[in-house]
């Protein structure tokens, strides 16, 4: 019995893992353990002998099964120690600092003007910054020797020596991106294409790359009713004034007919400007309903499907709705004037969350 003992405490005094003391713990206690054997030879024993064994027997099988808890609970405690000693942190250390950049305007009211946009079910569409002239241009009823093309100041890409093609451009609007649009997916079709646009025009309003978004209605009977109704919800929505004031004026665009220029009613008193009341009027956006080759280009067919669409700068909308006066500190990439115009990434534009926070 003294054997046993000494051998299985020794056994578990020298386990070094979970593992090894499982293995000791089914040697002896185990179904064919050892000691286990040793209590089932208790039957065949005289009265007398089990009377002396049983209670030698059970007791060291209570002191081998409390030696080994007693051995797992330690070398569980050792573990934690380790643990404790290698993962450590020192809570005096100065925090990072943070993040020093900032949300652009030009991004935030991006953001601002997708979801509005999203809301009323339009999907967002992008396409090439560098495009053919028949895209640009041709898709739009801007023939080659439209006057249009002179008034668009367009960037041409260079050809290779020899190469007569006429040159891809520097899209000067986003609306190849709705022609690709319509012959990708065809009509109906309800989109907008934010996006980076090229003009060779520099002075105080105007810079050589700025943003414009533009979008894109095509079904059955789309009328220029839609047209009001949604430009009104636009702005609206992204003035965040309810009583806001649009005023459709004739204009001209090579690709809609009839086409409107968008102002909106505001007043200047004191220098500032307030959207949705006073007696002055600002101009907004262009619209229209697309004209039927603009269809026929986008694979459209004119006297199936009609729409509408328009477009507006997003580089002024944000200036107007920030309060931000010069047009050019856009592209400076000046830290402290990101830092006062821009706004937290955490705080993205959502219609129910409030539209700048
Ligand atoms: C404007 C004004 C009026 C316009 C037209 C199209 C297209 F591709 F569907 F024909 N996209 N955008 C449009 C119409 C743009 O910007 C002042």
């Amino acid at each position: 019995m003294d054997d046993l003992r000494r051998k299985y405490l020794d056994a578990i005094a020298g386990a070094g893992d979970e593992t090894a003391i499982e293995e000791v713990r089914v040697q002896a206690l185990g179904k064919k353990g050892e000691i286990s054997l040793k209590m089932r030879e208790l039957g065949q024993m005289s009265a007398e002998e089990r009377q002396s064994m049983g209670p030698k027997l059970n007791a060291l099988k209570d002191e081998i099964t409390s030696a080994l808890a007693g051995r797992k609970a330690s070398l569980a405690d050792a573990a934690l120690e380790e643990r404790l000693a290698a993962e450590w942190l020192d809570v005096t250390l100065p925090g990072r600092p943070r993040p020093r950049g900032t949300i652009h305007p030009v991004s935030q009211v991006t953001e601002e003007i997708t979801a509005i946009f999203a809301d009323m079910g339009f999907a967002v569409a992008e396409g090439p910054q560098i495009e053919s002239d028949w895209f640009n241009f041709d898709a739009l009823n801007i023939p080659p020797e439209h006057p249009a093309r002179q008034e668009h100041d367009t960037f041409f890409m260079a050809r290779a020596a020899g190469d007569n093609r006429a040159p891809h451009v520097l899209r000067t609007h986003t609306s190849p991106v709705q022609i690709r649009a319509m012959q990708a997916q065809g009509a109906p079709i309800r989109v907008i294409a934010p996006g980076r646009v090229y003009r060779c025009d520099y002075d105080q309003t105007h810079t050589p790359m700025f943003h414009q978004v533009e979008g894109l209605a095509i079904d059955r009977d789309i009328s220029m009713a839609n047209l009001k109704w949604v430009l009104e919800e636009f702005c609206r929505a992204f003035f965040e004034v309810e009583g806001v004031e649009l005023r459709f004026r004739a204009s001209h665009f090579p690709f809609t007919e009839p086409s409107a220029e968008v102002d909106i009613r505001c007043s200047w008193e004191g220098g500032t400007l307030k959207i949705g009341e006073g007696n002055d009027w600002m101009e907004i956006l262009g619209s229209g309903m697309v004209h039927p080759k603009v269809l026929a280009a986008g694979g459209i067919d004119p006297d199936q499907w009609q729409g509408f669409a328009f477009g507006m700068g997003i580089d002024r909308l944000a200036m107007l709705k920030y309060g931000i006066p010069d047009l050019r500190a856009f592209f400076d990439s000046d830290l402290r004037w990101l830092r006062h115009y821009g706004f937290s990434a955490l705080d993205m534009p959502t219609l129910h969350g409030g539209l700048s926070g």
